[in-house]
């Protein structure tokens, strides 16, 4: 046992003191009188750090003795957030760290507030990676999250004349605290060049792949605690390097200028995030990143089994990997290669244990967004997996071929090759052909699955199939951005729901406590007023705590239909115009959400929010009861900030594009009601909720089916509704644009013409469903008692539960426990 000095585990008030200053004296090489407010957040950072080793090295001393079976989540993305404070509040150190730096005379909330965010992802998909490895180690499961240590993370997002501009995010400039290297642990990836057969002593042929190139991968690692146990798991996330022989190389050529270049060819595969979390432009860079990533992870993976002294054979039982969508997905053909070619096992039983590996998350119906990469442009990159493809997909159609016999359209459609056309390698195909579980992310989504993008192999291996709604981590978002909720429901119910979310319910016992609901109100009250007191600051304009805080934040995207809730705003606007003595209920309206930098139309509808907020929020005749703002680079760290103060949670997706949504739950948990359609896992929430707490519009999805089948004509909605008129006719007038009929007319022409996502269907519904919210919100202790019903009743929404399912249906995983140093 080693024995390690208080400055680097105690937890005493003075302990953390001591700590925190030896940290920015012998760390930051500062003494206080020079310290800058990030020398203060470094040695602060570094405090919190000391007190996880333990947990870390204890986490991985226990896995290697009892070779536990862990869970790889490989994911191409993962949006962690801020780490400091989560780290705390999962240490149970947030109270004392708080009053050891306030005694020092620092403010820790600007500590808190100092540190920037790694931004390693678009969106949903990856910040619910990141959610799931918080409930993950909460549950003391072990696990190793799997990515890529993109060195620019999603651009930040500035607002300039109304557009969107983007700036690269120098997330490493400050250096990192929180990651390890370890360069101990590198790999070797292999690019390009061809095959080789060649027999082997016993006379068996083997294949070989030459390769053309190499990257190195080098680990770079992050704990990630649970709460309240010993528990810390690994983030490990690769970054690409050249390998030394490039040096040699141009040593002994003279070609000094290729080598160098070379060296910046190989670094270039983890350089920047792709900024889409839509269509795909099949960029050999992107693949280069999806097999880079894949390939170090599972050659992790065999290392640590040689380490463990396990034999090959029993990978499955020590590894269960989850494909987060297809991303990873060649991980089918790279962990054939690797357990064929390099462990020299037979096809049949490699075949068997990557099936019994691998399993496959859905998180798109899109069609069009489902991955698929150019024959040539596959072959060149990875040879030999084109050739393990094409062996698992002979295979395979002799299966289907007897299974549904004479039916070539079927085949052809579940073929891993799509000959279509040009010819593509299919990656869902791939995903669901080497996995041995498929899952969507709500319910909704996974029944449409079943029936649309992946029916084929639903009919084909029904058994396969399953919904794993997602959910969201309370610690995060609840415990630690809503201190005020957190100690409100904790005085009432105890401290049990924050690991337990259905103890929520407790709450459901207060809600004729008029007590308790002036203090849930003035709660959402204080926190609104923090929200408006930085809007004043860093835009400008003053909102009213008193109007509904009506908050749109996601990514910006037409199926999200930023645009619906504008012809709302409009809407009102008309009325007000056309009436300025009408009696209407203030509104605050809050936009945020970061557009694809190729997607214009996103980046349209950015402008245009921008453009009707500047004309009705100093248009006299509103007399500021209405507010628009459009909030800039929305990330997780702002997105903290958001969700408690919102008293209204738009998520009004055209019903079946939105295949969960999570931002859907963050704010219900957090006491907004939500409008929303029958999309993703709003169905679930409103079943939660109670109808009668969820304010509901729009088609279904079948409806939209339909609709789209007998041929829809958004001009028909437009002629015959002179409000849906006098909205399109104001954009389209130039009104918003300083007189410029042309800026908006894309969005006016597509929504006239062929309106893909149904607003002027919707239009009417939601505007209606607008009015019921405004005059909800009139009688606040009504309003109030839906805000906790909703919180209280949003327990199945903890992730939690979403990996508790996880681990019993997909990985067959048993908590581990971390003991504690004596
Ligand atoms: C693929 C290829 C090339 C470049 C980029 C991509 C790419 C990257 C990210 C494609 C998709 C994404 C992200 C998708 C995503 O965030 N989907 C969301 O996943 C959430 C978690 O399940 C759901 O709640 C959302 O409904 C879903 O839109």
């Amino acid at each position: 046992l080693v024995r390690v000095e208080a400055d680097r585990t105690g937890t005493t008030i003075d302990n953390l003191k001591r700590a925190f200053l030896e940290n920015l004296y012998y760390v930051q090489g500062k003494p206080p009188a020079l310290a800058t407010l990030n020398d203060y957040y470094m040695a602060l950072a570094h405090t919190v750090r000391d007190r996880i080793m333990q947990r870390w090295n204890n986490s991985a001393i226990t896995y290697t003795e009892n070779q536990s079976r862990t869970v790889c989540y490989l994911s191409a993305e993962f949006l962690m957030g801020p780490h400091l404070g989560n780290n705390l509040i999962n240490l149970g150190l947030y109270e004392p760290m708080k009053q050891a730096i306030d005694e020092l005379g620092i403010n820790f909330d600007e500590l808190i507030e100092e540190e920037g965010e790694p931004g390693l992802g678009n969106g949903g998909l990856g910040r619910l990676a990141a959610c799931y490895l918080d409930s993950l180690a909460a549950l003391e499961i072990p696990t190793m999250g799997y990515g890529i240590r993109y060195e620019f993370g999603i651009f930040k997002q500035d607002i300039r004349d109304g557009w969107q501009v983007e700036i690269t995010d120098k997330w490493l400039r400050n250096g990192n605290p929180w990651e390890l290297a370890r360069p101990e642990w590198t790999v070797s990836i292999p690019f390009g060049g061809h095959t080789e057969s060649y027999r082997n002593s016993q006379g068996v042929y083997r294949a070989r792949w030459v390769p053309a190139w190499e990257v190195k991968g080098v680990p770079y690692d992050t704990p990630t605690l649970g709460y309240k146990v010993n528990t810390a798991n690994t983030l490990r996330l690769w970054k690409a390097e050249a390998p030394e022989s490039f040096d040699f190389q141009a040593f002994n050529t003279g070609d000094y200028y290729g080598a160098v270049n070379a060296k910046v060819v190989s670094e270039n595969i983890t350089k920047v995030l792709y900024p889409n979390d839509d269509e795909i432009q099949g960029k050999v860079l992107r693949l280069q990143q999806q097999f880079f990533f894949v390939s170090c992870s599972l050659q992790d993976m065999i290392r640590i089994m040689k380490g463990q002294k396990i034999p090959m054979e029993r990978f499955h039982e020590k590894f269960a990997v989850q494909l987060n969508d297809t991303h990873p997905a060649i991980a089918v053909a790279e962990l054939m290669r690797l357990l064929v070619d390099q462990e020299f096992l037979g096809w049949d039983e490699a075949w068997a244990i990557t099936q019994n590996t691998l399993a496959y998350t859905n998180h798109t119906l899109l069609p069009e967004a489902l991955e698929r990469w150019q024959i040539d442009l596959f072959r060149d990159l990875l040879p030999r997996h084109l050739e393990i493809i094409y062996e698992i997909n002979q295979r395979f159609m002799d299966d289907v071929r007897v299974k549904f016999i004479d039916d070539d359209a079927r085949l052809a459609r579940m073929s891993l090759i799509d000959e279509s056309g040009e010819r593509y390698v299919r990656m869902a195909n791939l995903a669901c052909v080497g996995s041995h579980a498929i899952n969507g992310v709500a319910a909704l989504h996974s029944e449409l699955l079943k029936q649309t993008v992946l029916k084929d192999f639903y009919e084909y291996s029904p058994e396969k199939f399953s919904n794993k709604t997602n959910g969201v981590t309370p610690r995060r978002f609840m415990v630690l951005s809503n201190p005020r909720l957190t100690q409100l429901i904790t005085d009432r119910i105890g401290s049990g729901w924050i690991t337990d979310l259905e103890q929520l319910r407790q709450l459901e016992q207060f809600i004729d406590d008029p007590a308790f609901c002036q203090q849930w109100r003035s709660i959402k009250q204080a926190i609104k007023q923090d929200l408006a007191d930085s809007i004043q600051k860093d835009y400008g304009v003053d909102v009213s705590i008193d109007s509904i805080f009506d908050i749109q934040v996601k990514r910006i995207h037409e199926y999200k239909r930023q645009h619906l809730n504008l012809l709302h705003i409009i809407t009102l606007y008309n009325r007000i115009k056309a009436n300025p003595n009408i009696d209407i209920t203030p509104r605050t309206f809050l936009f945020g959400g970061k557009a694809a930098p190729g997607y214009f139309m996103a980046k349209l509808m950015i402008k245009l929010v921008s453009a009707v907020s500047e004309v009705i929020n100093r248009d006299p005749d509103v007399r500021g009861r209405i507010k628009v703002v459009f909030l800039k680079n929305y990330n997780v760290k702002f997105a903290q900030h958001v969700y408690p103060a919102a008293d209204l949670s738009e998520q009004i997706s055209t019903a079946g594009k939105e295949a969960s949504g999570t931002g859907n739950m963050k704010f219900a948990m957090n006491g907004a009601l939500t409008i929303g359609t029958l999309d993703g896992a709003n169905v679930e929430i409103m079943e939660q909720a109670g109808e009668e707490n969820f304010f509901l519009f729009g088609l279904t999805a079948e409806e939209v089916r339909e609709r789209k089948a007998r041929g829809y004509d958004p001009k028909a909605y437009y002629n015959a509704n002179p409000n849906l008129q006098l909205v399109i006719d104001r954009i389209a007038s130039g009104f918003f644009s300083h007189g410029d009929k042309t800026l908006f007319q894309p969005i006016v022409d597509n929504l006239m013409q062929s309106d893909p996502y149904l607003l002027f269907a919707d239009y009417q519904s939601y505007v209606e469903c607008q009015d019921r919210v405004a005059e909800a919100y009139r009688d606040q202790d009504k309003w109030t008692r839906m805000s906790i019903l909703n919180a209280a009743r949003m327990g199945m929404f903890s992730s939690d539960r979403s990996i508790q399912e996880y681990c019993d249906d997909i990985w067959n995983v048993k908590p581990v426990t971390v003991k504690e140093t004596e």
